[in-house]
């Protein structure tokens, strides 16, 4: 007989279908057909960014986004992949990318009850040089009695159905929670499937790493000053240090943190007042994750996902990982206050 774990393949589809039929006696399979178009866009840029120096697509397409950064030819591609794989799953009312000033209402015709907010290529300037990058998105249901309208992305995260990312590395691995845990599924792109390789994935409880960008020292504030420092140098001298580990995409750093355990942080400081990454489609999406696989995630005064954001583009400092990393960095900022 052949080998079941060859040919019972648990795909990403078949896995997020029976887990709404178990779960959610009421689910009419539309958060799988909508996972499906997500699929496909995460597909469609996996294999554009293995082949991205072979078809000319590094460099910049001459054009900014609404952050004013430069943005890549790939940015530009991966957004109108997911946009157009949204619309045309007729599951979405309201989409924000990080690409759009504007969020995106779906017309009459193609609307549905999802509203998604995502970044299609995150971690953008490592794309020339060939590390890692990844999508990060967010699903929110409609209001009740909605038909789609900024109010309906305009939440707390703690309202969104389902959150996911999909690194694209060594390897592409799509990790979901549609809030009942959180699993991993890697893409084989021979037969173009997302498979279950990471089942119900659980963050240390305490990890060794820390992930921040040190350029930014000079600029923190007392409590991530004095964070750091007791990372590096422990006050118990039979303490190792912790190790630091930096990539510059979110998705590989909160991969990694996932995994590994650890923490990763984006702080506010003096030159960025509000930290650098979006709270819709960055921070939410990822806190989400990170506390359905066990682990914390907060502003450092706040717990993340009580965040209400003022606009679709709005920033927050974040602080996530293992549950007792978090917990530190939190004790230093109420010894602030
Ligand atoms: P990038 O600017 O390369 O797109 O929000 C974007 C992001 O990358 C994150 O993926 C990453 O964690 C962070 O910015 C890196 O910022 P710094 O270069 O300031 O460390």
């Amino acid at each position: 007989m052949s080998d079941p774990s060859k040919t019972n393949l648990i795909t990403l589809t078949r896995h997020v279908f029976q887990d709404q039929v178990e779960n959610y006696k009421e689910a009419s399979g539309d958060l799988t057909l909508l996972l499906t178009a997500i699929q496909l866009g995460c597909k469609f840029v996996a294999s554009n960014v293995r082949k991205a120096s072979l078809i000319s697509m590094t460099g910049l397409a001459n054009s900014s986004n609404v952050q004013g950064e430069e943005q890549k030819k790939l940015d530009v591609i991966a957004n109108e992949i997911f946009v157009n794989a949204l619309r045309s799953s007729n599951k979405v009312a309201v989409m924000v990318s990080e690409e759009d000033e504007e969020a995106i209402i779906v017309d009459a015709q193609h609307r549905g009850k999802y509203c998604v907010v995502f970044d299609p290529l995150d971690g953008s300037s490592n794309i020339d040089c060939g590390v890692s990058i990844g999508t990060i998105f967010g699903i929110y249901k409609v209001k009740e009695g909605s038909t789609g309208q900024i109010s309906d992305v305009l939440r707390p995260g703690s309202e969104m159905v389902a959150a996911g990312y999909c690194t694209y590395g060594s390897c592409s691995t799509l990790v979901l929670t549609t809030g009942q845990g959180v699993n991993g599924y890697t893409l084989d792109t021979e037969i173009g499937e997302f498979i279950l390789t990471h089942p119900n994935i659980q963050i240390p409880s305490r990890g060794k790493i820390y992930a921040v960008n040190e350029g930014n020292s000079k600029y923190w504030d007392g409590a991530c000053t004095k964070y750091f420092h007791s990372l590096k140098f422990p006050e118990d001298p039979k303490k190792a240090p912790y190790s630091a580990r930096y990539v510059g995409s979110m998705v590989a750093d909160v991969h990694r943190t996932m995994l590994y355990g650890g923490i990763f942080c984006y702080p506010a400081d003096s030159k960025s007042k509000n930290g650098k990454l979006r709270i819709l489609y960055e921070c939410f999406p990822m806190a989400f994750l990170v506390e359905q696989a066990g682990g914390r995630a907060t502003t450092g005064r706040k717990r993340m996902m009580d965040v209400q954001p003022e606009t679709i583009h709005s920033r927050s400092p974040i602080f996530l990982g293992s549950k007792e990393d978090v917990e530190d960095i939190e004790a230093f900022y109420k010894a602030e206050a």
